[in-house]
């Protein structure tokens, strides 16, 4: 990562109040970054407070401080009541488009001025400083830098979240945006007691049993297009009625269609109880999957990215979003 700039470094020190926010469905980068930044901030005399819409999912339960979250806007605008110009400061996390920071972003907003740090493709500008870099693994591997160029302390349960963090984003260190710079880090975070299994099983050897009945029948759904260049699956409501699980058990599915062979690109549509679609894009070529998703209004990586729509119906998104795909493979071949 490039060095963080001095201005952003001030404005950091300078406050003495920060609120943290990340965008909506938190995934194990958005809190584990949180969570570590929080505690890393507090270590150098901050008062913090980490909001989210919702409380955490029960996937995420077992990182460190999962439980100090507010979840009450009311309770946000008290915090930064009546605190001085330049004492209190709002820091976004893993967000690369305003509108991901959920229903109450306009308010969030109007608190005070706004960093932002991540690392997606920014298309979207926003906040009133930003250290975006695009390329760099993980928004953990960002806090982790900005923790040593702070001289602040991690502590071994900022540690574990940065590791989870890290290792969500990176697929555990499996994807392309694993470079030697996070391997070193990783190795930081384990001489500073994390023991990666003890992550690892939090994360992925965790299933509860309807997480599998679920996978059954998403599975079901699995169709081939472009001569099995492209894999899609489906969830609809009715299916989480059957296997008597939520959606968040769903977590990862969109990796199984990813791991055929001759697949460049996966996607995952789930319909969510409000109506709603929500589509998750990888890819495993040159395909980049977030310009797909930016069509519809959604973004990501070039390998991981994702979309949703609001009112029409999961048939008519999945030949829209299928469309576009075929159309940029017939473009690249
Ligand atoms: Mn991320």
């Amino acid at each position: 990562m490039k060095a963080i700039p001095e201005t952003i470094l001030e404005i950091i020190r300078r406050a003495e109040k920060v609120v943290l926010l990340t965008h909506v469905r938190p995934d194990g980068d958005a809190l584990g970054s949180a969570f570590a930044l929080r505690d890393i901030l507090e270590g150098i005399g901050k008062e913090t407070l980490v909001f989210l819409e919702e409380p955490v999912s029960f996937l995420y339960a077992f990182m460190p401080g999962s439980g100090r979250v507010c979840t009450d806007i009311d309770e946000v605008k008290k915090f930064t009541s009546n605190c001085s110009a330049g004492s209190l400061l709002l820091v976004a996390l893993d967000v690369g488009d305003k509108d991901r920071l959920g229903r109450y972003q306009d308010e969030l907003i109007s608190l005070g001025p706004l960093l932002v740090i991540d690392h997606h493709l920014p298309y979207n500008v926003f906040g009133d400083y930003r250290l975006i870099e695009v390329g760099i693994s993980s928004t953990g591997e960002m806090v982790y830098e900005l923790a040593l160029a702070l001289r602040a302390t991690v502590t071994l349960p900022s540690a574990k979240n940065l590791f989870a963090a890290i290792c969500s984003d990176t697929g555990s260190f499996r994807y392309e945006s694993t470079k030697p710079r996070t391997m070193h880090i990783a190795a930081d975070l384990l001489q500073m007691g994390v023991h990666p299994n003890e992550i690892s099983s939090a994360l992925y050897d965790n299933s509860r049993l309807p997480r599998l009945h679920l996978l059954k029948e998403v599975l079901d759904t699995l169709q081939l297009y472009a001569d099995g260049r492209v894999a899609v699956v489906y969830l609809k409501d009715d299916m989480l009625n059957r296997a008597q699980a939520e959606m968040d058990d769903a977590e990862g599915f969109v990796e199984y269609p990813r791991s055929l062979r001759q697949v460049e690109v996966a996607i995952f549509f789930k319909e969510h109880k409000d109506g709603q679609v929500s589509v998750s894009l990888r890819s495993k070529s040159d395909f980049d999957v977030s310009e797909v998703a930016r069509i519809f209004g959604g973004g990501g990586h070039r390998k991981a990215a994702g979309c949703r729509f609001r009112d029409e119906e999961l048939a008519m998104v999945r030949e829209r979003v299928l469309a576009a795909v075929n159309a940029r493979l017939a473009a690249m071949d």
